[in-house]
């Protein structure tokens, strides 16, 4: 019986060398410490001729980015690996291969992925992947249709809801969504300039109502298996490839969170984008912007109603008509968490790349401005934005 203990730089590689499947495993030879994200330790696993061959992901028991004084789960690397696997099952073409993994160490080995690029990266350096946005609305669709009541036998699914239980993830996206950005919180990361703006979502009753139903539907409706985290930082993309990684905030919830979480991800680049590049560049970057908006919605709202129409299994659920009326309510609960995440990537704790980086700081206030403006126009207009051409026309109306 494996035991947990926080892997070395050794340990790493003869982890990978029993566990990566490699045809020589004594090649592998050296690792590299390279986790940049919030939460976990990630290895690269080198062979001799310093060619870079798996990865080896091990969860810390606390949030990395904290330190031990936030403790967490380390049954997030057994949700993690098994959603993958679930979601890889579903679409073994955009999403990362789980070569092994072992709950009680809270490890995983998968697939290198050196020869791709993380997308938020190359979203801020300006550079257009045309085919990533029709794959991630592919993902999505594969993913959550197969996890969803459409295809699922009732009993496996309960049985999955149980499983895939994640509620210290889940605790962390219900106050960082919901909570902190819309209270005066510490762990709230505005530009000061921008005080007034953060004190007027704190006083609008019906924002403030509108989240509550977006953070109530969160905690409740086990539509399907989400990614639950589905950001530009959790994706690669390359060459007419794109691959989905980091499911440990996954769950049994609603599937417009996925969606709009990925929405959302890319406006707040479009939002940022005058702040990165000279202004004519950023206005082609943003009409590139929108069309992944538009593409990624769209692929998936064709494939999601294609696969209710042809392999919906339960009766009742595969009356023509349903999947289009499902749709429906996942297109305005994607305009909602959308918001969400448009909002609290400026407000709250999490921000990103796409504004960080920007180096001119009246530049910075005038983005996030507009991404908060954004993301409150969305949460409170999501009912009345009929569908993607009412959304691009009001992202331009934004400014
Ligand atoms: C404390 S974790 C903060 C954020 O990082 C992850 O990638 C998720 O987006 C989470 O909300
Ligand atoms: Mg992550």
């Amino acid at each position: 019986m494996s035991q947990y203990r926080t892997f070395t730089a050794a340990d790493a590689v003869e982890y990978a060398r029993q566990y990566g499947g490699v045809e020589n495993p004594e090649s592998l030879v050296e690792s590299q410490e390279i986790g940049d994200g919030n939460l976990n330790l990630v290895f690269k696993i080198f062979d001799r001729d310093g060619n870079s061959r798996v990865i080896v992901k091990q969860a810390l028991p606390y949030v990395r980015c904290v330190g031990e004084s936030w403790p967490l789960t380390l049954d997030r690397a057994r949700i993690e690996a098994e959603v993958l696997q679930i979601h890889g099952q579903y679409c073994p073409e955009y999403t990362v291969k789980i070569l092994h993994h072992d709950p009680e160490l809270a490890v995983m080995v998968m697939e290198d992925l050196s020869h791709l690029a993380i997308w938020r990266g190359e979203q801020v350096k300006g550079r257009d992947y045309p085919q990533a946005s029709a794959q991630l609305g592919e993902y999505l669709a594969q993913a959550l249709f197969h996890t969803s009541d459409f295809y699922q036998h009732p009993y496996q699914k309960k049985a999955e809801v149980i499983r895939f239980t994640n509620p210290e993830l889940c605790d962390i996206t219900e106050e960082l969504f919901f909570n902190e950005p819309y209270e005066v919180h510490e762990r709230n990361g505005y530009p000061r300039a921008l005080e007034p703006l953060a004190a007027s979502l704190r006083d609008d009753d019906e924002l403030r109502l509108r989240v509550a139903a977006l953070k109530h539907r969160f905690f409740s409706h086990a539509e399907a298996l989400l990614h639950g985290d589905v950001h530009s930082g959790s994706i690669f993309v390359g060459d007419n490839t794109l691959k989905l990684i980091d499911a440990e905030f996954g769950y049994y919830g609603p599937i417009g969170f996925d969606v709009g979480s990925a929405l959302g991800n890319l406006l707040i680049n479009y939002c940022a984008l005058p702040g990165l590049m000279a202004p004519r560049e950023a206005a082609d970057a943003r009409e590139k912007r929108l069309s992944d908006v538009r593409v990624t919605w769209q692929s998936f709202a064709d494939r999601f109603l294609t696969l209710t129409a042809e392999k919906s299994r339960d009766r009742a659920l595969a009356w023509p008509g349903y999947g289009a009326a499902f749709l429906r309510k996942v297109w305005c609960d994607t305009l909602g968490y959308c918001g969400t995440e448009l909002i609290r990537r400026t407000v709250g704790m999490s921000q990103v790349a796409d504004i960080k980086t920007i180096e001119d700081e009246v530049m910075k206030v005038e983005c996030v401005r507009q991404a908060i403006a954004l993301g409150r126009t969305l949460i409170l207009a999501a009912e009345h934005v009929d569908n993607i051409d009412a959304l691009i026309a009001r992202v331009r109306q934004n400014g």
